[in-house]
């Protein structure tokens, strides 16, 4: 097994029908991963000592995906300089806008990637650490090229259904 190069981390394991759809990716195009709860209020511990040792552990990035108060991606990007990717994820209360907002607003200085509310936002974060370390492995690089070539010919045979 392959040490992992990207960390999947999130709040609560009820986020994890959300963050699925990053570790989805990232299975598909063959990236070695790790997935673990990591809560910044309820396990603040662990989270210092997930954060400050993701870097030597050979990690290259963190999907963080968390709702509500979501101050786990901010406060991850606080302890390590490997980029962190956050996903908000869609609360009951404020359908994760709450959310949306707790990562996004990152103060000048330490920044956080952030992506869409939901499955597209973890989707897309997966697909962002793909590109990432596709700059540094063209063999990844091709299948993300091959990827897009087949999301590309899907529309287009859509397009190609509805003239008929
Ligand atoms: C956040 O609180 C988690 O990221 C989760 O989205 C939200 C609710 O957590 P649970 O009450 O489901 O454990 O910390």
């Amino acid at each position: 097994m392959s040490s992992p190069l990207v960390g999947i981390i999130m709040g609560s394991s009820s986020d994890w029908p959300t963050l699925e759809n990053a570790a989805r990716v990232l299975q598909d195009f063959g990236v070695p991963f790790e997935k673990k709860v990591v809560s910044a209020h309820r396990t603040p511990q662990l989270l210092y000592d997930y954060a400050t040792t993701a870097q030597p552990r050979g990690l290259k990035c963190i999907i963080a995906g968390a709702g509500g108060a979501a101050h786990l991606p901010g406060m991850t990007a606080s302890m390590t300089t490997i980029p962190v990717l956050g996903v908000p994820v869609q609360s009951k209360a404020l359908s994760g806008v709450d959310s949306l907002y707790s990562i996004v607003q990152m103060p000048g200085g330490i920044p956080v990637a952030t992506f869409a509310i939901g499955n597209a936002g973890a989707l897309n974060a997966g697909l962002f650490a793909v590109s990432m370390l596709a700059n540094e492995q063209p063999e990844l690089a091709e299948k993300l090229k091959a990827f897009r070539d087949k999301q590309t010919a899907k529309v287009l045979e859509s397009q190609a259904e509805i003239e008929k």
